[in-house]
């Protein structure tokens, strides 16, 4: 009786034991993932558990009513320090542009990841392609495309060729001493939209699921890029099926993620504040179970027409969820031959400048002073 007792004591031990050991076992899916890589995915972890980082998309390379200041943000204006996540972009350069789709400079845009890893900031990069079979943009959903680009496809070495660019790219982010720069690459994002020639009524689940491991694959066993972290990201999504459908499995993926907006009025607040609490819950039982890293990877309200947005409806969204960042979309400002703003954050005299002040001040949100006194690639 007591020798049963001891080995199920042993059991259980030893089930606990590795089930620790499992939980534990906090290391990016690229076993060859260099130390500030596995640092930085560490350390986010850690963070998650009590801190959201804060990010703005092409936040140093300009905003509403400028470009290229050198050391300048919208939010670095109002609160005085940039975001705590710098956002890039690099749709186009699968074409040889100098400028991605919205015309920042590549060169300027890895100095600004270079300016950013130095003060210590999470670097993420999503990736507007153009379409490589219909030669139209990223918004083009010409069937096919998918499987057109797969090994055997008409369109696979094309593409072949444009990961060879977007590794160029990666390659030259180095920091001071050499190393190369982590990056939150989110490659086919907003993949359960209709938009883009990635997304899931142009595609199967088999196909997309190829898709991405061929191309994680590519960059990191072919290319031998082991400074990217792979960030799943779905659109708006009402359910776990969804979120999973077209999952590529927990060995391809380092972060999970979802992109939703406000639309609308500002009375759909209460609206906005439950649906992106229904999908953090969603996302975070997911993550946590897969043992992943989460975030909410962009969201925003075009134009912030609510002065309150930040401290009463994106606070209220995501209080209580260990997410390692929400990101706000770019301050465009005015868009070129429309009369239409395109804006995501305050800048100054911007309607909710005040209540983003406040934003800032709570405890658990990290702008750039915050996320650099964790020196999180150590
Ligand atoms: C969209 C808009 C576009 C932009 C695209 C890629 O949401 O901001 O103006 O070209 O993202 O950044």
């Amino acid at each position: 009786m007591l020798r049963k007792l001891n080995s199920r004591l042993l059991f259980m031990t030893s089930f606990s034991l590795f089930g620790s050991m499992l939980l534990r076992a906090q290391e990016p899916v690229d076993p060859h993932a260099t130390k500030e890589t596995r640092a930085v995915y560490k350390n986010l972890f850690r963070l998650s558990k009590s801190t959201v980082l804060f990010g703005h998309q092409d936040a140093l390379a300009y905003g509403v009513g400028w470009k290229d200041v050198p050391g300048k943000s919208d939010i670095k204006e109002i609160v005085r320090e940039h975001p705590a996540v710098n956002g890039w972009d690099i749709g186009l350069i699968e074409m040889d542009s100098a400028s991605n789709l919205d015309k920042v400079s590549f060169s300027k845009m890895k100095e600004y990841i270079r300016e950013g890893y130095r003060r210590g900031a999470v670097i993420t990069i999503s990736w507007h392609l153009r379409n490589p079979l219909s030669g139209g943009s990223a918004w083009d959903t010409t069937k096919g495309t998918v499987a057109s680009i797969l090994p055997g496809g008409p369109k696979h070495e094309l593409y072949k060729n444009w990961l060879n660019k977007v590794a160029v790219f990666m390659q030259d982010l180095k920091g001071p001493d050499g190393e190369p720069i982590p990056v939150l690459f989110r490659p086919f994002h907003e993949l359960t939209g209709n938009w883009f020639w990635w997304c899931k009524n142009v595609c199967t689940p088999e196909e997309f699921k190829k898709l991405w491991v061929f191309t994680t694959d590519y960059l990191s066993k072919e290319k031998k890029l082991h400074h990217l972290l792979y960030v799943f990201n779905v659109a708006d999504f009402n359910s776990r099926e969804e979120f999973m459908e077209r999952y590529p499995g927990d060995n391809k993926v380092d972060m999970v993620s979802f992109d939703s907006y406000q639309f609308g009025e500002k009375t759909g607040r209460d609206k906005f504040i439950s649906k992106t609490r229904f999908r953090l819950e969603q996302l975070c039982a997911i993550a946590k179970e897969k043992n992943k890293l989460a975030a909410f990877a962009e969201t925003g309200y075009e134009g912030v027409p609510d002065q309150e947005w930040w401290t009463k409806t994106l606070l209220p969204a995501i209080k209580g969820f260990p997410i390692s960042y929400v990101l706000v979309w770019r301050n465009a400002g005015l868009i070129p031959g429309s009369q239409k703003m395109h804006y995501y954050a305050p800048y100054p005299g911007q309607e909710s400048a005040a209540d983003f002040e406040k934003f800032f001040s709570r405890k658990g949100i990290f702008f750039e002073k915050k996320i650099q006194a964790e020196k999180i690639y150590n």
